[in-house]
């Protein structure tokens, strides 16, 4: 694992100067969701590729900006799934963006998940990394330092609620705003890694994006978003849910399903499980 956890410390140097230096103008390409690719998803994408290619125990990978999984070395043990740059609309804006890592064994299912990692890209570029403990990493120089391990609190004050709200079923709409009604701020800037980062860090709260009438099966990835954030949240002692079970025992059938997702420390979690629970059985 360790020369994974040093590739994706090269990669993440690597992008940030792409960050910071390349065009942020759109391709002629789509992605496999249908969305028009940025020049730099599809550079990002190139650069982890590329570094990938050179570790020999990675076996296959499969990128959020390609329709199909590709091997790079058969004989390797570990499988990563990866976003090269999630929330990349908001360079433009010039707001905090990341990359995402799903590290398996053997193939691309939630059980078989043995770390997570991803790297946020703000006014410093930060590494959280969760195998057996969830720790956090800053780039200082040429080097990612050790800063320390990230613990949830059972209870935080934080609430990221994504998705349209007038697509939002009405019981989701009462849950959010019952956190409100008890003090919970809110913290969205639409870029996931920024989001569920400041939630890991300021002590914890809720991060929802739930099914909606327009996206019933959920918006973000399971793949490449949805189970390696649920592993770093169960792993810094949290929890996660699709509102009805642990994100990480759903399946995966093709490698750009998506899912309804929550993520937050235990008490925002029991929560969301007891509103779906009720309404399920209306
Ligand atoms: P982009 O990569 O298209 O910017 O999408 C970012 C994202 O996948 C995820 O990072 C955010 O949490 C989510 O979308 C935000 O979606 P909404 O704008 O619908 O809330």
């Amino acid at each position: 694992m360790t020369d994974i956890f040093s590739a994706i410390q090269r990669t993440a140097i690597r992008i940030k100067d792409a960050i910071d230096t390349k065009d942020i103008g759109y391709s002629q390409q789509e992605n496999s969701s249908g969305e028009t690719q940025l020049q730099l998803d599809i550079k990002c994408d190139m650069i982890i590729q590329e570094e990938f290619s050179g570790v020999a125990s990675i076996n296959t990978v499969a990128s959020e900006e390609k329709e199909k999984e590709i091997v790079l070395n058969s004989s390797g043990k570990y499988f990563i799934a990866y976003d090269p740059l999630d929330g990349s609309s908001l360079v433009d804006v010039n707001l905090s963006v990341g990359s995402i890592f799903g590290i398996y064994e053997k193939s691309f299912e939630a059980k078989n998940m043995v770390a997570s990692c991803y790297v946020v890209f703000g006014p410093r570029v930060e590494m959280v990394f969760a195998h057996n403990k969830t720790k956090l990493h800053l780039l200082q120089g040429e080097n990612f330092e050790f800063v320390k391990e990230i613990r949830l609190g059972e209870k935080g004050k934080l609430n990221a609620p994504g998705g349209t709200q007038q697509n939002w079923e009405p019981y989701h709409k009462e849950l959010v705003d019952s956190f409100f009604a008890e003090g919970y701020r809110l913290r969205y800037s639409g870029g996931m890694v920024p989001d569920l980062h400041q939630i890991l860090l300021k002590g914890g709260g809720l991060f929802s994006y739930p099914s909606t009438s327009d996206r019933p099966k959920g918006k973000l990835r399971r793949l490449f978003e949805v189970f390696p954030f649920a592993f770093i949240f169960k792993t810094a002692g949290g929890d996660a849910t699709d509102g009805e079970r642990d994100l990480m025992e759903l399946g995966c059938a093709h490698i750009h399903d998506t899912s309804p997702c929550f993520f937050g420390s235990k008490h925002e979690i029991q929560r969301v499980k007891e509103v779906y629970a009720n309404n399920k059985q209306r």
